[in-house]
């Protein structure tokens, strides 16, 4: 069976944020097709893009998947919509936000699934947890590591919350 090493960002501002990033970890281990490796401390976040609405909780986890990154997305996506999220404008508050940020090392430019992830090196909300598991990660475009990446936008409006969720628990 094909196993890929993929990287999650997970956010969420609408009601108990830390329980909601959990939640969908949960979900995510509970598919037989993935295997948790590794979650980044949790942080406190500003919101990036629109501006009036709460902080995020933001975290990266490293998942190992059989899944391709359609069915990794439909996965996701169908999480997202079991927990309840609702869209109702582009940035705008969510319970749960589930996005891949890298699988393996593909470079993916479908209608609706870009990998890299296209905003990811503009985000410290994205690139703090993600440094922190995995610094020296490539991006597969510019040849630059996580590290890197996030030396240039620093780590502005992004704070420690609190320490990486116990994740000995796996399915
Ligand atoms: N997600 C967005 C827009 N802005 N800001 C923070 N701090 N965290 C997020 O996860 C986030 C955001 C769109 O996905
Ligand atoms: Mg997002
Ligand atoms: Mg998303």
């Amino acid at each position: 069976m094909r196993q890929e090493v993929v990287y999650l960002g997970l956010g969420s501002n609408l009601g108990d944020k830390v329980d909601n990033c959990l939640r969908a970890l949960e979900e995510i281990s509970a598919t037989n097709n993935n295997h948790i490796q590794a979650v980044s401390s949790l942080y406190k976040t500003e919101p990036v893009g629109y501006r009036d609405q709460d902080w995020f909780i933001n975290c990266a986890a490293e998942v190992i998947t059989a899944l391709p990154p359609l069915l990794l997305l439909q996965l996701l996506k169908g999480i997202e919509k079991r927990m309840g999220r609702i869209t109702p404008f582009k940035m705008g508050p969510r319970i749960i936000d589930l996005d891949i940020l890298f699988y393996g090392a593909e470079v993916i430019k479908a209608a609706d699934l870009i990998i890299p992830h296209p905003h990811l090196h503009e985000r410290g909300f994205v690139l703090v947890p993600l440094a922190e598991i995995a610094p020296d990660l490539l991006h597969p475009a510019s040849k630059k590591t996580v590290n890197e990446l996030l030396k240039n936008i620093g780590k502005e409006g992004v704070e420690l919350y609190a320490a990486p969720p116990n994740r000995e628990v796996s399915h």
